[in-house]
């Protein structure tokens, strides 16, 4: 017997299953008219077309009558640097004097800004700051997020982000997962210490924080001055013997071999890929990664676009993400990534919004909970102010979510 019922659905638009979907499949979504979704509790337990059969309407089931809009699952926002101190309004005039991300980087500032901005604030300044930040995705209708650390670079400022996470997790609507990734940069302290810092990651934080169930990824930032291939494979090859999925931040801004890394070491996902040679595709076609792309960072660095279109043509699953950071793209919005997904990379709306849900739920390794609406998984829904699935698309730059559920409850 359900407990929530939303009918007169004009359109419901999901992706189907419990992994990722690549190639043409995907997008092949399913779509029905006229639609009802039955909820008991937080899981859907049927889903279809025309009236909900009575039996399944109990004496005090609540009632949503979607108007005729669209339905689909809430958005999964599988990249984001979620909790950091400060942010990077500094660095507006150097990046628009065409100083790059990675000179601003070099000279201490960009990551390493945030490094001592997020050092110096409290946990619970975190905490306030970070909630705020959910509090703005969940209305733009993201109900699941990643969250990855790596403005800490120390054991206890690490430690602190990882914290703020897990108590997010549990305070407020937005479903997390964590990613450890103190491989974000090398901080100050061991500029002359690479070896040092590659240690105090492998053999102290890493399993420190395996055994406290702090994170279920690592990612490292492979790139040109920061870490290289053969580090990269260090740090996550140990990261996978302690149980975590391996990301890879790869050909962000050089082709230095991340992509490849990624395929030869069954990494989850690989992340931006904006310059990612054919090579790379192949090793991750083959290694069953997921490619997690960021077209807003690419649309705010003023970079070039990611080769989706080849990466489908190899059978490469696409996840979208809107990489919300105080550096590279300090935007909250996954709908406007997924404009620009379709703008730029030139994906269709099916394909996109299987990019942003089911595909983006198994690149953080929750895709046989959310991601679909199907019967079995978890509630999460958005009623959208439109008629149609191109319709979210062909709009853009205001939030067409009208309604948000999470876990079978009305959040927004
Ligand atoms: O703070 O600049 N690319 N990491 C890798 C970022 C962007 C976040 C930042
Ligand atoms: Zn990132």
């Amino acid at each position: 017997m359900a407990s929530l019922l939303i009918n007169n659905i004009g359109m419901l638009a999901t992706a189907c299953g419990t992994s990722a979907k690549g190639g043409e499949a995907q997008g092949q979504i399913t779509i029905l008219h006229n639609a009802y979704v039955a909820v008991q509790g937080d899981q859907i337990i049927a889903v279809g077309e025309g009236d909900a059969p009575a039996d399944l309407i109990g004496e005090n089931c609540k009632v949503i009558d979607a108007q005729g809009k669209l339905v689909t699952a809430g958005l999964v926002d599988a990249h984001t640097h979620l909790v950091f101190g400060g942010w990077r309004e500094h660095e507006l005039a150097l990046k628009l004097h065409g100083v790059p991300y990675l000179d601003i980087l070099a000279q201490g500032g960009g990551i390493l800004s945030t490094v001592r901005s997020t050092r110096s604030a409290t946990e619970d300044e975190l905490f306030e700051k970070t909630a705020k930040s959910l509090d703005t995705m969940l209305s733009l209708g993201t109900t699941t997020c990643e969250a990855k650390s790596g403005y800490g670079l120390d054991f206890e400022n690490e430690l602190k982000q990882l914290k703020v996470t897990q108590r997010l997790n549990e305070s407020q609507p937005v479903e997390l997962v964590s990613t450890f990734m103190a491989a974000h940069a090398l901080p100050e302290e061991y500029r002359n210490d690479r070896e040092g810092y590659l240690s105090l990651i492998i053999d102290e934080m890493l399993p420190y924080v395996a055994e406290h169930k702090l994170a279920q990824f690592c990612d490292v930032f492979c790139e040109t001055g920061v870490f290289n291939v053969e580090e990269s494979k260090r740090i996550l090859t140990a990261a996978q013997k302690y149980g975590l999925g391996a990301k890879i931040h790869a050909d962000e801004i050089d082709p230095i071999g991340g992509s490849v890394l990624a395929g030869e070491i069954g990494a989850v996902s690989a992340e931006h890929l904006i310059v990612c040679p054919d090579e790379g595709i192949a090793s991750m076609a083959k290694g069953g990664t997921i490619a997690c792309l960021l077209p807003a960072t690419s649309f705010y660095l003023g970079a070039a676009f990611a080769p989706a279109k080849k990466m489908m043509e190899a059978g490469v699953p696409i996840a979208i993400a809107s990489d919300f950071n105080p550096g590279s793209t300090p935007n909250l919005s996954l709908q406007l990534a997924m404009n620009i997904a379709c703008y730029r990379y030139r994906m269709t709306p099916e394909q996109v919004l299987t990019a942003a849900t089911l595909n983006a739920a198994a690149a953080i390794g929750c895709a046989d909970r959310v991601g679909s609406v199907e019967a079995g998984k978890q509630a999460d829904l958005l009623i959208w102010d439109a008629d149609n699935l191109d319709f979210i698309f062909y709009r853009y730059g205001n939030n067409l979510v009208n309604t948000v559920i999470k876990s079978g409850k009305v959040v927004k």
